[in-house]
């Protein structure tokens, strides 16, 4: 499957990823457009909003509390760890829109979350943050400050975390390959990041059992899964 670029991929000395929902939809985490996406009858798409929030900050935080029960009992699977285990032999970013940690969970060190992380928290009104330890006596939580804590996530309409989007430009406008693995690209500005790679003349490879917008711009794209192929991909590395 790799041969036409085995050559390229032992040359390469950097390799950025940019993960989406479907890198871990083989550790039982449902993606977002997929059929498994809808949760209990609302679209992700709506409830992943300021206004979602402030409409029935309980619903949104019973949706989010949901997740991250499913996270914390979920495991990396072999895409992760495959992806983890490269940074032996390359040097490795991942650009993850998955809020999961699963990544870290594999042991990735250079992760950059661009939508946030469904373990960490933040009023949302004083600069209180916090990572979650424990579950929640009521919802939505109360910062000390009285007003209301949300995940720190970045909703639709929201802007991603600039120094992080900063990074993921740099990161993915140098690197000589780019793996794109289980997003529908469908997000903006993330959607983005391989349109910076290929400008720079990178090796553009794809990993996901459906078309995207920009398989037709790939120098491989492969119609499997994340944890079929991963582990093949980096065996050509070691
Ligand atoms: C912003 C965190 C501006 C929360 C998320 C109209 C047109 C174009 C754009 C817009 C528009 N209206 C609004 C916008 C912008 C909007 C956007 O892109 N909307 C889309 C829906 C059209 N973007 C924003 O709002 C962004 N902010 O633009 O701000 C701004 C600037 C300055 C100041 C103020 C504002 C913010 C976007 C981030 C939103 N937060 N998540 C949470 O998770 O709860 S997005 C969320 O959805 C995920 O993080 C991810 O990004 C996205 C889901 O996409 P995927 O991960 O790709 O998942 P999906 O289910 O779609 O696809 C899965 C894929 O995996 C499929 O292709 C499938 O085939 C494949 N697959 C399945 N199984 C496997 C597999 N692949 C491999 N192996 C398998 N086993
Ligand atoms: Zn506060």
């Amino acid at each position: 499957m790799f041969e036409k670029i085995s050559d390229q991929l032992k040359k390469a000395k950097n390799i950025v990823f940019v993960t989406g929902a479907g890198i871990s939809q083989e550790s039982g985490i449902p993606t977002f457009r997929g059929k498994d996406g809808l949760w209990r009858k609302y679209d992700p798409m709506t409830l992943a909003t300021i206004d979602a929030f402030y409409q029935n900050p309980k619903l949104v935080w019973e949706w989010y509390e949901e997740r991250r029960q499913n996270i914390l009992a979920a495991n990396p699977n072999p895409g992760h760890k495959a992806i983890a285990e490269l940074e032996q032999y390359k040097q490795v970013s991942v650009l993850t829109q998955n809020i999961d940690g699963l990544h870290q969970r594999a042991g990735s060190t250079n992760v950059y979350e661009l939508h946030g992380s469904i373990i960490t928290i933040k009023c949302t009104v004083c600069d209180f943050k916090d990572t979650i330890t424990s579950n929640f006596t009521q919802l939505p939580p109360l910062c000390k400050c009285g007003n209301m804590l949300r995940p720190d996530v970045v909703w639709f309409g929201e802007a991603l975390p600039q120094d992080i989007w900063k990074s993921a430009i740099e990161q993915s406008s140098s690197c000589d390959v780019m793996v794109v693995v289980g997003t529908s690209l469908a997000v903006s500005p993330a959607n983005l990041l391989p349109v910076y790679a290929k400008q720079n003349g990178a090796l553009m490879i794809e990993v996901n059992p459906d078309e995207t917008p920009m398989s037709g711009t790939m120098d491989l794209s492969v119609r499997s899964s994340a944890a079929k192929t991963l582990p093949e991909l980096i065996s050509i590395v070691k």
